[in-house]
């Protein structure tokens, strides 16, 4: 059932995929292991859109497919609590409008007893640090997916810096091309290579 989940997602099959999903519950398959497979969909739709097989609508179907699904699954993911365990602002940075995986880890965050912030995608500089001095969160996450618009990190880091806001601030970072050494490289606090991850990591950053 899980590869088919998978199949849906990556061929962008909207029709079927919410059935799919409560027909995979109700045999008893873990939230968690339908959510893995339906990323692996969007994972296996990018290598076919990077080999040149899919093209953009291809993409735009594979992400519509994955919110239909997200419709069922998310209720089973978790209970959203009261934000004790601290606050946290995402965003994705200037020029991405990648939403996913961001909106996976705010998801997982408010699961986990999180207030989050979440600022949305191709966001400038100035508008983190507003959001920075506005809600003074114990973190900040940033998320990019293109090479391109993973540079735009570093800005921020410094913009934060600069404004005197970077000691009470953690910063950790994530999202396909960054890494732990880019991480190092811009002076964030901390990578995370996915939503669970960076939990425990946030975690930690908040109990520093
Ligand atoms: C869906 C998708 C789209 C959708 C996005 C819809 C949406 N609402 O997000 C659409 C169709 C709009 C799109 C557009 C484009 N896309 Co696109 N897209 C994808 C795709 C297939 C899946 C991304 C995704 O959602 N993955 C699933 C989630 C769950 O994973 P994730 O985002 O990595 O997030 C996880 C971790 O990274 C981590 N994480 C992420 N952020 C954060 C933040 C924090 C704080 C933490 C702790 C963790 C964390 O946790 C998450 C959960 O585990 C990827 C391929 C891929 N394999 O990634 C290409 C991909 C990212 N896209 C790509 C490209 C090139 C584009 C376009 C430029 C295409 C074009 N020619 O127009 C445009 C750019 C638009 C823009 N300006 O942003 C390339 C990027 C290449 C590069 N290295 O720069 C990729 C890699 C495809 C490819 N293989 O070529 N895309």
């Amino acid at each position: 059932m899980t590869t088919i989940i998978t199949e849906a997602i990556r061929d962008g099959n909207t029709y079927d995929i919410a059935e799919l999903v409560q027909s995979s519950l109700d045999s008893s398959t873990q939230p968690l292991d339908v959510l893995k497979a339906m990323t692996d969909g969007l994972d296996q739709c990018g290598k076919k859109f990077e080999s040149g097989e899919y093209f953009l609508p291809e993409l735009l179907m594979a992400s519509e497919s994955f919110s239909e699904g997200m419709k069922v699954l998310e209720p089973h993911l978790g209970q959203a609590s009261l934000g004790q365990a601290g606050k946290v602002i995402l965003g994705t940075v200037l020029g991405d409008v990648h939403d996913i995986g961001k909106n996976l880890v705010g998801f997982l965050l408010k699961s986990a007893g999180f207030k989050v912030i979440d600022v949305g995608t191709d966001n400038s500089t100035e508008v983190f640090i507003q959001a920075v001095k506005e809600h003074q969160p114990e973190v900040l996450g940033l998320s990019a997916l293109l090479t391109t618009t993973m540079l735009g990190m570093e800005d921020i880091i410094k913009a934060l810096d600069s404004e005197g806001l970077r000691q009470k601030t953690k910063v950790i970072i994530g999202g396909g091309p960054v890494s732990a050494r880019f991480a190092e490289q811009i002076g964030a606090d901390a990578y995370a290579s996915d939503a669970v991850e960076g939990i425990r990591k946030i975690k930690e950053l908040v109990a520093r």
